[in-house]
C-alpha cells in the first residue's frame, strides 16, 4: 500500500466509522519495529477498513494493524507507544477512548458508560422517553424509585417524573395522593391540573399536559396501586392502553380494556418483582371512559345539576359523577370496588410502556 492509497482509506475510514460506538481508528505518529503485544486473533481482510470494523465489533481488541498481506491482526491492549511491529505498507490503529456526556461515568473495564438523571444511549447522549425505556436501556435497572428527566417524543421540553425500576420494570409515576406527604390541598384549580403541582416522591400529579405528551407518543398502561389503612395490602388494577388527549377535548381519557392485576399476572412480566397482593383492585372507574376532565372552577362533567370536581374537593375525570376520587384531600379519597368500609392511605398512578 502506497502513501496515497494509504492517505484515502484512512480518510474514508474515519467517516464510515461514525456509526460505531465510541470507538475510530487513530494512527500511530511514528512506527518501531519491537513487538510488545502479542496478538489474540488474525484474519484475513481486504482492506484496512474491515480490519478496523473486526476490531470495532469485538469488546475485546483494543488496537490493531493490517498489513502488506491483507492480514488484520487484533491486540488486547490499547499500544499508546506504538510499538506493535508493522511491515512495510502496513498501517496500526487504536479505539479511542469513550467520552460519556451528561455526567455519564465511563467503565474502564467494560469501556461503557454508565448514565445518570434520565440520561441514555452509549455516550448518555439522549434523554429517555419515558421511565421504561431507561429501563430497558439498562442504565437504571438495578435502581429502586428516584426522580429522572424524561422527555416524550412529542414533549417540547423535558421534565422530572418518579420512575419505579427495580420492581416494576421502568414505569413513569403520574401522580401519588398518600397520607405520608402534605395533603392535597381542595383549591387546586384547572390551571393547577394542566400544568402539575407537588414533587415526584411526595405527592404530585404530573400534569394533563405532560400525561398527554407521554400517553401519546408511545402507547401505555395505567397501573393503578391503592393501599388501606386496613390491612395495608397493595391492590392492584391494569388499564390497558391508556390515553389522555389534547387541551381541545379538555384533556379527555380514553383506555382500552379495564383487568384485575395480582402477582399471578405479575408472574408473566419477569421484569415485575412487587409483592402485590391476592386480592385485585376492583374497577371503580368504570363510566369514566371517554370522560373529559373537570376541577371545581372547569366543570365538564355530565352531570348538569352538579359540579362534580366541587362536591368532591378534586380534579379528575367525573361522569356523573364518579365511583373514585384519587385527588382529594387524603380523608376524602375513595375507591368504591372495593374500598367501600376501608380509609385509603396511599393510592398511585403509573404508567409503562407496552
Ligand atoms: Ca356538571
Amino acid at each position: 500500500m502506497d502513501v496515497l492509497r494509504l492517505v484515502i482509506v484512512l480518510g474514508f475510514t474515519k467517516t464510515s466509522l461514525a456509526d460505531y460506538k465510541y470507538k475510530s481508528p487513530k494512527l500511530c505518529e511514528h512506527q518501531l519495529t519491537v513487538p510488545t503485544a502479542t496478538a489474540y486473533k488474525s484474519l484475513t481482510v481486504d482492506w484496512l477498513l474491515d480490519c478496523v470494523r473486526q476490531c470495532s465489533h469485538d469488546s475485546s481488541c483494543l488496537s490493531a494493524t493490517f498489513d502488506g498481506s491483507q492480514t488484520c491482526y487484533m491486540f488486547p491492549a490499547n499500544d499508546r507507544n506504538c510499538s506493535v511491529p508493522l511491515q512495510l505498507g502496513g498501517s496500526y490503529f487504536l479505539k479511542e477512548s469513550i467520552t460519556c456526556l451528561n455526567n455519564g461515568t465511563l467503565n474502564t473495564t467494560t469501556h461503557t458508560c454508565k448514565c445518570y438523571n434520565g440520561y441514555i444511549g452509549d455516550k448518555c447522549q439522549r434523554i429517555m422517553m419515558d421511565c421504561t425505556e431507561g429501563f430497558y436501556s439498562g442504565h437504571y435497572k438495578t435502581d429502586e424509585f428516584s426522580e429522572y428527566l424524561i422527555k416524550p417524543t412529542l414533549a417540547p421540553q423535558p421534565f422530572y417524573v418518579e420512575c419505579y425500576m427495580k420492581d416494576i420494570g421502568g414505569a413513569t409515576v403520574i401522580m401519588m395522593n398518600s397520607k405520608w406527604s402534605p395533603f392535597l390541598d381542595r383549591t387546586l384549580n384547572w390551571e393547577n391540573y394542566t400544568e402539575g403541582f407537588g414533587t415526584p416522591i411526595a405527592n404530585h400529579w404530573i400534569g394533563l399536559h405532560n400525561m398527554n405528551y407521554i400517553t401519546n407518543s408511545r402507547p401505555q398502561h395505567l397501573f393503578v396501586e391503592v393501599i388501606s389503612g386496613l390491612d395495608w395490602e397493595a391492590r392492584w388494577r391494569k388499564y390497558e392502553n391508556f390515553k389522555v388527549e389534547d387541551e381541545s377535548t379538555n384533556y379527555r381519557m380514553t383506555y382500552s380494556g379495564s383487568f384485575p392485576w395480582t402477582q399471578t399476572e405479575v408472574g408473566a412480566d419477569p421484569d415485575w418483582s412487587k409483592v402485590i397482593a391476592s386480592t385485585p383492585l376492583g374497577d371503580s372507574m368504570i363510566g369514566l371512559n371517554g370522560s373529559a376532565f373537570s376541577t371545581f372552577d372547569r366543570d365538564n362533567d355530565l352531570d348538569v345539576g352538579r359540579n362534580c370536581a366541587r362536591e368532591y374537593q378534586g380534579g379528575w375525570w367525573y361522569n356523573a359523577c364518579a365511583d373514585c376520587n384519587p385527588n382529594s384531600p387524603i380523608d376524602e379519597v375513595f375507591w368504591k370496588y372495593d374500598f367501600i368500609n376501608y380509609e385509603i392511605a396511599y393510592i398511585e398512578m403509573l404508567l409503562k410502556a407496552t
